[in-house]
């Protein structure tokens, strides 16, 4: 068993390294407390570097996943302080929320279909899949932690930080072959494969996943379930930084600015909304006016039966739409949607004096991207609205806010949500207000 150890301090924690390439096991990490002596050194060097993987529960739509990505680049980010390593981005693919059947295969899509890379790239060191098996030369990842939660953690009111190997919990979707690898799901890919798989009970920020690579040889090194991990700061700065550069790709940024030019008399020149080409030169305010529109995201599908008390009927929403309209003093509205054709027709049918709009993709930009990219053309055209008006607890409504918020658009147009037909008046979301 070979351990790397970059040349430590003291002699002290040389002694503590020579002891642990004795008594490691293969891919073990240094213990529950990455603090320990001798556990704070990095285990990869320069020319070796490490490659973080990782991928989310199954269930859980995009926009959620975007969330678990911003706590993944902000560890690997601080992690880079420590060693040379790279993020590797999970491909997208085979989401449940991902139904339709006339736009070719909806697996192994790379991210720079949905977003910027460079931008990415301004605040964390990240790679593509692709870019990760050229360079990493195999398909045979070192280890994969299956991130679960403790047993009974939220009984106790004691917060601690802790990880530690123990018995799944659950099945997981890694089983050992004959050749003693682990085949399993890695993204859609067939020939990806694994050296060890453990579960791995954990209780803490994302950052706290450092503990697990201290002195630990895997190069390649995957977290399954890595939603299980926190945010490090909920709202920060530094959140805000791994946000903002979450820029969407221009090829989509362009669909959606044709729309709002045809359909919605809204250009960045006219609505105050013309962002610097570089995230990072975004600057604090709140006085932006939007596009001549309101928007409303009216999440339907699983949240009619998840959120019953809070979706309205399209009759409820319709007429919280009408007084919106009127207050504003607008006469279009788009409506970015997962329902069915007849639940926007019944809409439309109730707003007969308003301008209802969806976004119609041609045959060749549902081809190009997919139902992933549709849906962003649709987020991207509702932050540019006057108004936005979003679903209880829906992310996709949680990520319009952001960009609403990077853009300069006043609280009270953002902060806003459809309340359930039996709902007198129902809370508004919270105002994660952006800090730079
Ligand atoms: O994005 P998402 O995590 O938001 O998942 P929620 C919902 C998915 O449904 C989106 C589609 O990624 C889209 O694929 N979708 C939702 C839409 N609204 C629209 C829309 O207005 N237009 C288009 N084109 N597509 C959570 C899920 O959904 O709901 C969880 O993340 C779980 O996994 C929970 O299912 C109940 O937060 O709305």
């Amino acid at each position: 068993m070979h351990i790397v150890c970059v040349p430590l301090a003291t002699i002290i924690t040389v002694i503590l390294c020579i002891q642990l390439t004795f008594t490691t096991q293969s891919f073990e990490f240094c213990g529950k407390d990455f603090d320990t002596a001798g556990c704070n050194e990095p285990s990869v060097t320069k020319s070796v570097p490490r490659y973080v993987l990782y991928d989310v529960n199954p269930p859980e739509g995009f926009n959620l996943r975007r969330d678990v990505y911003m706590r993944m680049a902000i560890f690997v980010k601080k992690l880079k302080k420590f060693e040379d390593c790279h993020l590797v981005l999970p491909p997208w693919g085979q989401l449940y929320h991902w139904q339709s059947t006339d736009v070719g295969r909806q697996d192994m899509l790379p991210w720079s279909l949905f977003f910027d890379i460079p931008s990415l790239r301004k605040f964390a060191p990240v790679m593509e899949m692709h870019e990760f098996l050229q360079e990493f030369g195999s398909l045979m990842l070192d280890v994969v932690y299956v991130l679960q939660h403790y047993k009974g953690m939220w009984e106790s009111n004691q917060w601690v930080q802790k990880f530690e190997i123990e018995p799944c919990h659950e099945k997981h979707r890694y089983s050992r072959s004959e050749n003693g690898m682990y085949k399993g799901w890695f993204w859609g890919y067939p020939n990806i494969t694994a050296t060890e798989v453990h579960c791995l009970s954990f209780h803490g920020h994302a950052s706290h996943l450092k503990g697990v690579l201290q002195n630990l040889k895997a190069r390649a090194v995957m977290f399954d379930h890595a939603e299980v991990a926190l945010h490090d700061v909920f709202g920060d700065a530094l959140y805000w930084k791994a946000r903002r550069s979450m820029r969407f790709s221009s090829g989509l940024v362009k669909l959606a600015g044709s729309f709002r030019m045809e359909y919605l008399n809204s250009t960045d020149e006219t609505d105050g909304t013309v962002r610097p080409g570089d995230w990072t030169k975004e600057k604090a305010h709140s006085d932006v006016t939007g596009g001549p529109y309101m928007c409303v995201h009216l999440r339907r599908k699983d949240f009619l039966w998840g959120r019953p008390k809070q979706v309205p009927s399209i009759r409820g929403a319709a007429k919280q739409m009408k007084v919106h309209l009127e207050q504003l003093g607008l006469t279009t509205v788009f409506v970015a949607t997962d329902a069915p054709l007849e639940e926007f027709e019944e809409l439309q049918r109730h707003l007969q004096e308003y301008q209802v709009l969806q976004y119609e993709p041609s045959q060749v930009v549902k081809h190009t991207y997919k139902d992933g990219g549709i849906a962003i053309i649709e987020q991207i055209i509702c932050s540019h609205a006057r108004f936005f008006t979003g679903t209880y607890e829906s992310t996709f409504s949680f990520r319009i806010q952001e960009e609403r918020e990077i853009m300069g658009f006043p609280p009270e147009n953002t902060f806003n949500r459809l309340c359930g037909d039996g709902e007198e008046k129902c809370s508004q979301p919270s105002r994660w207000r952006i800090v730079f």
